[in-house]
């Protein structure tokens, strides 16, 4: 198994923060290659793999798939892909998440993006989305955000600690959260 070096940012944020439609953005401007966590989990039960009814089943409740399995797919999809610089969108959703990632890849991230936006106005979004996915419901939106509150802000405030994190206004419309996300991505000259 060769090793290529590959920059690698987390985005973080809420369900419904704007995740995947910034991470689109970014692709288009600065090259990145978009890996979401969730998106290779929902592909992987469509696959008929035999993971696919265990994850099905924690997504529909919210919860957070072992790190395992999770890793394999990220790790397979970076492996697949000729270009040298990722955006994980989703993940890690915990600590246990974070720490395996980290001594199973070797992988330390550039830096992380924060999304930060109000609950009510992420729950607009979800209900607003209609495209179908299992765990745009109510009942399950609230289990997601739960999780989202007692085990993914705690890994966000880690890389805060660690002077990593680029929080971001997400809370705004989908053009004025990609300007300041922009000049994140864009060098500055002294
Ligand atoms: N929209 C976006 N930006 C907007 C803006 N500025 N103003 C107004 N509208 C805006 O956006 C959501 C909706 O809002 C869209 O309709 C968009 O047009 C609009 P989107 O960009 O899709 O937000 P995103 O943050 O990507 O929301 P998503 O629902 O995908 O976030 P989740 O974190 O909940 O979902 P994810 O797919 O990452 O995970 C789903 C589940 O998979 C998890 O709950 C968990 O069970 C499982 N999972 C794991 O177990 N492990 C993982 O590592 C990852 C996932
Ligand atoms: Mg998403």
């Amino acid at each position: 198994l060769t090793e290529k070096k590959v920059t690698v940012v987390f985005v973080l944020g809420g369900p419904g923060s704007g995740k995947g439609t910034q991470c689109a953005n970014i692709v288009q401007h600065f090259g990145y290659t978009h890996l979401s966590a969730g998106d290779l989990l929902r592909a992987e039960i469509k696959s008929g793999s035999e993971n696919g009814t265990m994850i099905q089943n924690m997504i529909k409740e919210g919860k957070i798939v072992p790190s395992e399995v999770t890793i394999k797919l990220l790790q397979r999809a970076m492996q697949e892909n000729s270009n040298d610089k990722f955006l994980i969108d989703g993940f890690p959703r915990n600590e246990e998440n974070r720490a395996a990632f980290e001594s199973v890849t070797g992988i330390e991230p550039e830096f992380v993006l924060f999304f930060d936006c109000s609950e009510e106005e992420m729950v607009r979004r979800i209900l607003n989305r209609n495209q179908g996915r299992e765990d745009d419901n109510i009942e399950t939106i609230r289990k997601r955000f739960k999780v989202y509150m007692e085990s993914s802000l705690p890994v966000i405030e880690y890389y805060k600690s660690k002077g990593k994190v680029h929080r971001i206004n997400a809370e705004k419309s989908i053009e004025e959260v990609f300007e300041a996300v922009k000049a994140v991505f864009t060098p500055s000259i002294e």
